[in-house]
């Protein structure tokens, strides 16, 4: 298969993240992508490009996801940063301040003058720094998402969209999780404007995907399944339960499957038969991977304990849906392993 790499992804080099009243070293660094790329350069899985981009298709593939008011946040939010203070070219951007839905008085439709609050306003999280390349960053990752979509609409059985920073935890209007764009909701939609009439998205990250599933919680065409960390002790906490299950017309075209922290890979393979069965009951046309690593046993911040060898067959399960594939790169925080365990899957789908 085909991979699309982001060429300007280390643009994007957050220095801390917060964690509960502390600064640490980021986790979502660009030496994981360049894991990721040496191996497909050991072991090779197709040829490897880098996404021509045609800004006006770009921009309008980003804009069937995540709303305008948001992408022009995101697109100015560094120049924002710094001219609240000019020392703050030294600091990465992170948010301080959120609105409360629907308590006292949070108006969706205000957008604040003040940056510090727009910045809250379009975020969840404060372990999501945003820095100087961060757009143009995320923007070339979407690229890499539309040219692997492209790849596969012109006939490849899958493509790889290898690109960071990661998307599935980024919403219509929100960033977070380290996600900004949110790659393979990019991807489904493009897959459902070229006309395949039904698309799923099976995200096998360690984080439940919050992002894809409010960008598609409401709609009947695209099916979003994860299999993540229980929410009740995990991140991002609050979504990802079982009983979410779509609203209105997309009642019925979502589903979590979480999983207890410690999960290894016999229980996370039963949930993957899971998920695989509503894939199939729902009779897509097309399958995208949100593929986290972080489900691996060896990974900083995360409770699973999936071993490299068991990516092989991960893919080879994920190859027996019978369906062309868009592959997103995702979370997976053990970095010098992250590069075997990603091509071990891609592997065992090409199989
Ligand atoms: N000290 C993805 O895997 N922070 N995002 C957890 C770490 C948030 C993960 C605490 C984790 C976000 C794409
Ligand atoms: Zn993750």
């Amino acid at each position: 298969m085909k991979t699309f790499h982001n060429p300007l992804h280390a643009l994007h080099q957050g220095r801390e993240e917060m964690f509960r009243g502390r600064m640490v070293p980021c986790h979502e660094v660009p030496a994981r992508l360049d894991y990721v790329l040496a191996e497909l350069q050991r072991r090779s899985q197709g040829e490897l490009f880098t996404p021509e981009v045609d800004d006006a298709a770009l921009d309008a593939a980003i804009a069937r996801v995540h709303a305008e008011r948001y992408t022009r946040f995101l697109a100015g939010a560094w120049d924002e940063w710094v001219a609240m203070d000019p020392a703050n070219a030294q600091r990465d951007a992170l948010p301080s301040v959120w609105p409360l839905p629907n308590r006292h008085g949070f108006r969706n439709d205000v957008l604040p003058a003040n940056f510090a609050a727009r910045l809250g306003l379009f975020s969840f999280d404060s372990g999501s720094p945003l820095m100087a390349g961060t757009w143009a960053a995320a923007r070339m990752g979407a690229a890499c998402a539309v040219a692997a979509t492209r790849s596969v609409l012109a006939g490849d059985r899958a493509a790889f969209a290898l690109t960071r920073p990661p998307g599935h935890h980024a919403g219509p209007d929100f960033f977070g999780g380290y996600c900004f764009l949110n790659n393979a909701a990019i991807a489904a939609q493009a897959l459902r404007d070229a006309g395949m009439t039904r698309v799923a998205v099976l995200d096998v990250d360690y984080h439940h995907g919050n992002g894809t599933q409010t960008i598609f919680y409401e709609r009947a065409d695209v099916l979003t399944v994860s299999i993540h960390g229980d929410p009740s002790t995990e991140y991002p906490f609050f979504l990802g339960h079982a009983d979410e299950r779509g609203d209105g017309a997309g009642v019925g075209f979502n589903l979590n499957l979480p999983l207890p922290r410690g999960t290894g890979f016999k229980d996370w393979c039963a949930a993957l038969e899971r998920a695989l069965d509503a894939v199939e009951a729902f009779d897509a046309q097309a399958l995208v991977v949100p593929m986290g690593l972080d489900t691996f046993e060896g990974d900083p911040i995360s409770g699973f304990t999936l071993g490299s060898g068991d990516y092989d067959t991960v893919g080879r399960m994920l190859a027996a849906a019978g369906l062309p594939t868009v592959f997103t790169f995702e979370g997976g925080y053990a970095v010098a392993e992250v590069g075997t365990n990603a091509v071990n899957l891609l592997e065992g789908f090409c199989r």
